[in-house]
């Protein structure tokens, strides 16, 4: 039996658009909530969320249950980490901070078994290939990673179109916050310059072969996001929808 079919990536093979949820709560009780309400993806996020290795497996493990993919974002691209993330079951990634090729090309080498890359061989007594029972996954795992790289910086900006040229990168994620803040403008993503740079590398990923990728929670810009093709948009995150609607509870009831 091979490695599990990754439908994100083939949806994103076939050009479909995808919504997703962010997952910040840490939680698997939440994370199924979000899969259940029908979203085609959801992130869970190790860069700027309790999260862990073990939390991130309980959530993998809920998703699993689930039509909705699991996309695992961990805190720094760094192959040690991966490898972790990989043999728990994770067959997608969001990588922040990607600033030039090299680190694409990293990134592509510490998701894959040799001779393609450097991934460690663990897999026998791993999640990811149902614990030996996935018989032919070594051969076939490659084949199933989807790897995303954020652009959030004026470098990774500047690096664009050396990282859409790297094999094995599936897609380009524009961070707005980070970029907003390297390009000046800590806390508005929507200032005029950001706006301007973000399509700009839209349109850049737009003319490649990878898909496009953007964090944009609120709704105005998800929408404009999609009508401009972007095929990976984060549409809510858990945590935005628990607050949002528990203060307008809460403001209903104080009037
Ligand atoms: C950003 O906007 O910087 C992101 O990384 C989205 O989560
Ligand atoms: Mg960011």
């Amino acid at each position: 039996m091979p490695a599990p079919l990754n439908r994100l990536k083939k949806a994103l093979e076939e050009g479909q658009q995808t919504i997703g949820c962010w997952l910040v709560l840490g939680d698997s009780y939440a994370a199924e909530i979000a899969a259940r309400a029908g979203f085609d993806w959801c992130v869970i996020d190790n860069e700027h969320a309790p999260n862990d290795l073990r939390s991130t497996l309980f959530q993998l493990q809920a998703l699993g249950q689930t039509p909705t993919s699991a996309v695992v974002r961990p805190p720094i691209g760094k192959t040690h980490l991966l490898k972790q993330f990989l043999d728990i079951g994770c067959q997608s990634f969001v990588v922040p901070m990607v600033e030039n090729a090299a680190q694409a090309i990293e990134l592509v080498r510490a998701t894959r078994y040799p001779p393609a890359g450097v991934r460690g061989v663990g897999a026998s007594t791993a999640r990811a290939s149902g614990f030996n029972t996935h018989v032919d996954y070594l051969q076939t795992a490659n084949d199933q990673i989807c790897l995303f790289v954020q652009v959030e910086s004026r470098a990774g900006l500047a690096a664009l179109p050396d990282i859409l040229a790297v094999e094995g990168v599936d897609g380009v994620f524009i961070g707005p916050s980070d970029l907003s803040a390297d390009l000046g403008h800590l806390g508005n993503p929507n200032a005029p310059e950001v706006v301007v740079a973000i399509e700009g590398a839209l349109d850049a990923i737009a003319a490649s072969s990878k898909a496009s990728g953007i964090f944009a929670v609120d709704q105005a810009d998800a929408e404009r996001y999609l009508a401009r093709g972007v095929s990976f948009v984060a549409v809510a995150s858990d945590i935005n929808s628990m607050a949002t609607a528990l203060r307008q509870t809460v403001n209903r009831f104080r009037q």
